[in-house]
């Protein structure tokens, strides 16, 4: 395979990450071609991909990552995957975990059984989550998740996920399958549904609305720029190592409630915008990735993540793009009772 003759499935490229890779990627590599198997659920959005919806290099097709046909269709002549299609948030894991287990673990197995048949692809990138490791606690800052840390998901959502991440990597050593699996810390920037924490909060403070801090909000979260994730993700499908895990991570770790008054400053907003709420159920108390492996091994670096100016960037996508985030918010709100 020629690097400039490359063909990816980008699976859950409507979504936030998703699109932002495709975005990123036709960018950096004008020559590639991306085909976008998505199943366009509440979290996904076309208006995500209008910047390159008629770039003749990139396609996109309505389906769904559990029906072995529509994927083994969308495989036609690609070379490469990048599996981002997941059921994403943990709140609604909690609410209700089938569509987790049916979209994140039978959907990978698909994928998975999918790439077999077709037999063309040469890498197979699996998006997964620093989440798998469980938490750690607050008063040990020196421990970080490395990619030998034993995997000890919390919620529905992060057991889905390491389900889907060992289904992957059993399919690299079984079948040969060239699989490499990533696990990413949180992320933010532009086209985030606002049902996760900063889109959420930016998005009420613009409306006036109080922000739900869950719990003591002393939980703490490593925050990355989701270009800084794509461009991670890019260097694992060209330069990862068969079978790897890759933790990527921002080396940006803040507390909740340090988030929020950041979040508050910015938008000039008062402390008492905030409205402490019940804490979610298992909510895991820190995570911390040990990125030193993909920085060795890929020569990748965090460049867009400083903080508090990548935040400030951020907010003011979602002060500019009001008609972007606005038919979302209602959807948002019936997600979780
Ligand atoms: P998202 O919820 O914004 O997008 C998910 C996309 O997948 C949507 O476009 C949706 O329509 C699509 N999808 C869902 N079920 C599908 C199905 N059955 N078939 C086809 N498409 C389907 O999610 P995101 O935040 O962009 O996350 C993308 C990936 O990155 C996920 O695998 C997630 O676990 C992982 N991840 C996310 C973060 C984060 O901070 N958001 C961090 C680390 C890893
Ligand atoms: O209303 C809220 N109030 C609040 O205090 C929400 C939605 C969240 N929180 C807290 C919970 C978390 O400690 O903020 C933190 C971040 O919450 P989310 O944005 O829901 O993200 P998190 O649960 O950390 O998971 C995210 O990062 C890892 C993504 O949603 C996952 O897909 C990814 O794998």
């Amino acid at each position: 395979m020629k690097q400039d003759e490359r063909r990816i499935l980008v699976t859950g490229g409507a979504g936030f990450i998703g699109s932002n890779f495709v975005n990123f990627v036709m960018s950096q590599r004008p020559n590639w071609r991306i085909v976008n198997l998505d199943a366009l659920t509440y979290a996904g959005n076309l208006a995500n991909l209008t910047d390159v919806s008629d770039n003749p290099n990139y396609e996109f097709i309505h389906g769904d990552i559990r029906d072995r046909q529509a994927v083994v269709k969308a495989l036609s002549g690609c070379d490469s995957v990048v599996h981002f299609a997941a059921e994403s948030h943990v709140d609604r894991s909690i609410a209700d975990a089938s569509p987790f287990v049916s979209t994140n673990v039978l959907g990978t197995q698909v994928m998975l059984d999918a790439c077999r048949e077709v037999g063309t692809i040469e890498r197979f990138v699996h998006i997964g989550t620093d989440e798998v490791y469980g938490d750690l606690p607050l008063d040990r800052p020196d421990l970080l998740f490395t990619e030998q840390t034993p995997l000890k998901p919390s919620s529905p959502y992060s057991a889905s996920k390491a389900a889907a991440d060992l289904l992957a990597l059993s399919f690299q050593q079984t079948f040969d399958l060239p699989v490499m699996v990533t696990r990413c810390s949180n992320n933010f920037g532009p086209k985030q549904f606002p049902e996760k924490v900063i889109p959420l909060f930016v998005t009420n403070l613009i409306d006036s609305l109080k922000v739900p801090l869950y719990g003591d909000g002393l939980n703490v979260r490593d925050w990355l720029h989701v270009t800084d994730h794509c461009e991670a993700v890019l260097g694992v499908l060209e330069r990862g190592r068969v079978g790897e895990v890759y933790n990527i991570g921002g080396n940006n770790e803040r507390s909740n409630v340090d988030l929020t008054h950041t979040i508050l400053e910015l938008l000039g907003c008062s402390k008492d915008m905030i409205q402490p709420v019940e804490d979610r159920l298992g909510h895991d108390r820190r995570y911390a990735i040990d990125s030193s492996k993909i920085k060795a091994e890929l020569g990748w670096q965090p460049t867009r993540s400083a903080w508090p100016d990548a935040l400030a960037e951020t907010i003011n996508w979602y002060k500019a793009n009001e008609s972007w985030w606005r038919p979302l918010k209602e959807k948002a709100a019936q997600g979780v009772a």
